[in-house]
């Protein structure tokens, strides 16, 4: 397990989105910190409080710059703690930082902020996004300049808790449905404004079938079904849809025909890493495609102190994605 070398050594990062802006490889990872705080089914050892940017100019072998903090949770009025896993995005020459984090009230919501430069700094707005909740934000940029806003998460990502079209506190003891008669929950999508600072629709299910049955994913289904940590990317004309399995610690992938599914399983990407979560994001840079992700090999295993890293991917003939070289020992 967890055989590549972190990218970055000198602060723990986490949940990295990968992203090519203006020919230039960048990284939006989570900022990891210490704290004392016990790890908990409800994520409160993840206390970060601000965000970097890293760019690779050389790509995954070359050297890493740090552009420093580019916004931090003092700077947005709602957040209250937390600013967990991020993800940027490009539209007519301006530059967005997708963000969640716990408003005052201890609910997670999903802000955007802004910028000129994909290095920031970024503006954030005053409210989170309308209609946004839960964790993991990722937008997805369409061929036709169409922007999708996929995010979620259960257990302390409070997925679970927006079943009823509202917040309900109740039901976060839960966690999540369980059961081969539930299905499983779905993350979510809406696409975006043009302005990229809201949602311009209802916001949708994003729904994982299973490829023998065609039926939706079973809650029982731990290790396929959807926990958080999404992604999508473009391949040959197919819409990929990544995610991480959490509780099994699996990344694994579903594809369909648009940005909004339904989209139906289709494997593995990585196996458990050392530490509890694994995040990811899959981008293309130069000839070469590469999976993101993070361990917490650089703190010797503490789950909340982690650290970035990456390798090659490939597609068989069919679509399907492996690792260039298999996941060692
Ligand atoms: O980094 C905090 C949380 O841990 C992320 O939001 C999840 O995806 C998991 O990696």
């Amino acid at each position: 397990m967890s055989d590549k070398k972190p990218l970055v050594t000198h602060v723990y990062t986490a949940d990295p989105s990968a992203h090519v802006f203006n020919s230039t490889l960048y990284v939006y990872p989570s900022h990891d910190i210490p704290t004392d705080i016990q790890d908990n089914d409800n994520g409160d050892q993840y206390a970060m409080e601000d965000y970097h940017v890293f760019s690779l100019p050389e790509g995954i072998a070359g050297p890493v710059t740090d552009h420093g903090v580019v916004l931090k949770s003092q700077d947005v009025p709602w957040v209250g703690k937390q600013m967990w896993a991020p993800d940027a995005a490009e539209k007519d020459g301006k530059f967005f930082l997708y963000f969640p984090a716990r408003d005052k009230e201890g609910v997670m919501r999903i802000g955007v902020a802004e910028g000129a430069s994909p290095e920031g700094p970024f503006t954030p707005d005053a409210e989170p996004i309308k209609g946004s909740y839960s964790i993991d934000p990722a937008c997805f940029v369409d061929e036709d300049g169409a922007a999708y806003l996929y995010f979620g998460g259960i257990w302390g990502g409070q997925l679970q808790c927006w079943t009823k079209g509202h917040f309900a506190k109740e039901d976060y003891e839960n966690m999540e449905a369980s059961g081969d008669d539930k299905p499983a929950l779905n993350a979510r999508i809406a696409r975006l404004t043009d302005d990229m600072h809201q949602f311009a629709e209802e916001v949708k299910e994003v729904v994982i079938l299973d490829p023998e049955t065609k039926e939706p994913l079973k809650a029982s289904d731990h290790d396929r079904r959807f926990f958080e940590a999404a992604w999508v990317h473009k391949y040959d004309g197919k819409y990929y849809f990544s995610y991480s399995t959490g509780d099994t610690h699996f990344l694994c992938y579903a594809i369909g025909e648009t940005p909004y599914g339904p989209f139906t399983y289709g494997g593995r990407i990585l196996e458990p890493v050392v530490g509890w979560t694994t995040h990811h994001s899959i981008v293309q840079h130069k000839e070469k495609w590469y999976l993101f992700y993070h361990d917490a090999t650089l703190s010797g295993g503490k789950n909340h102190l982690r650290c970035v890293k990456a390798r090659e991917i490939k597609y068989d003939a069919e679509g399907k994605i492996y690792l260039a070289e298999p996941q060692g020992p």
